[in-house]
């Protein structure tokens, strides 16, 4: 399988299907595809006829797959013992429910705090609406570890690392950059995701990359450039 992913510096998107399957320890090759290079779209539909278009698409052979969580259901299709999503019923509901609100929602955050590994921000008060937003999902997993987070099970939000732990690990990414205060269980949890070695892999790639892409030339305070060039 290959897998199209955009810079790994800011593509938050490409960041979810690529640790989903770099964690469950699933084969695949990786295509780098420039965001905001004239010839991105184009490289998408050579690579991927039909498709939508955007990073993360994952082809197999004559199959692609675009839309991250379609990505995570066609993968806990062909690779059952993966554990994509949580074996139980309820937590698999519960995951799969948090994830597509993940997909869907937390606009005023996504659009205030737009993934950039490369850099960790000054504090400052992000309003009303992207405070809401940090409460609900830290909500989301303060529940997901009280109700499924089994003792020795692992410190992931059902336990093992699933397809829930990739959808918010760009969130994770967010409140760690952005400097964002969050609970203990919370804080908990994104250390699980900030240790991962998959996930300090894609961070490694990330912070060697050359390309700076427009949004990161906002005028944003910054606490510290992390990258090396
Ligand atoms: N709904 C899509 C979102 C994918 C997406 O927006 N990807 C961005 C990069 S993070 C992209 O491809 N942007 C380039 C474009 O839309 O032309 C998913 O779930 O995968």
């Amino acid at each position: 399988m290959k897998l199209l992913i955009g810079n790994k510096c800011y593509s938050s998107w490409s960041l979810r299907a690529w640790l989903l399957m770099r964690a469950t320890g699933i084969a695949f090759e990786e295509t780098l595809v420039l965001l905001d290079e004239p010839g991105f779209k184009e490289t998408v539909f050579t690579e991927a006829p039909g498709s939508g278009g955007t990073v993360p698409t994952l082809v197999d052979g004559d199959i692609a797959i675009w839309e991250t969580l379609a990505i995570a259901e066609y993968l806990h299709e062909k690779h059952p013992e993966a554990g994509i999503w949580p074996r139980e019923r309820a937590a698999r509901a519960h995951a799969r429910a948090v994830s597509s609100e993940m997909h869907a929602g937390f606009t005023a955050l996504r659009s205030a705090c737009p993934m950039n590994l490369g850099k960790r921000y000054a504090l400052r008060d992000r309003g009303p609406a992207v405070a809401r937003d940090v409460e609900r999902i830290t909500a989301i997993w303060r529940e997901a570890r009280e109700r499924f987070g089994r003792p020795g099970s692992g410190p992931f939000l059902y336990g093992t690392f699933t397809a829930a732990d990739a959808m918010f690990a760009p969130v994770v990414a967010r409140f760690d950059t952005y400097g964002i205060a969050v609970d203990a269980v919370s804080q908990s949890y994104m250390r699980a995701i900030l240790s991962l070695p998959a996930y300090r892999q894609w961070l490694a790639a990330a912070l060697s990359e050359p390309w700076i892409v427009a949004q990161d030339e906002v005028d944003e305070p910054v606490l510290v450039d992390l990258r090396q060039s």
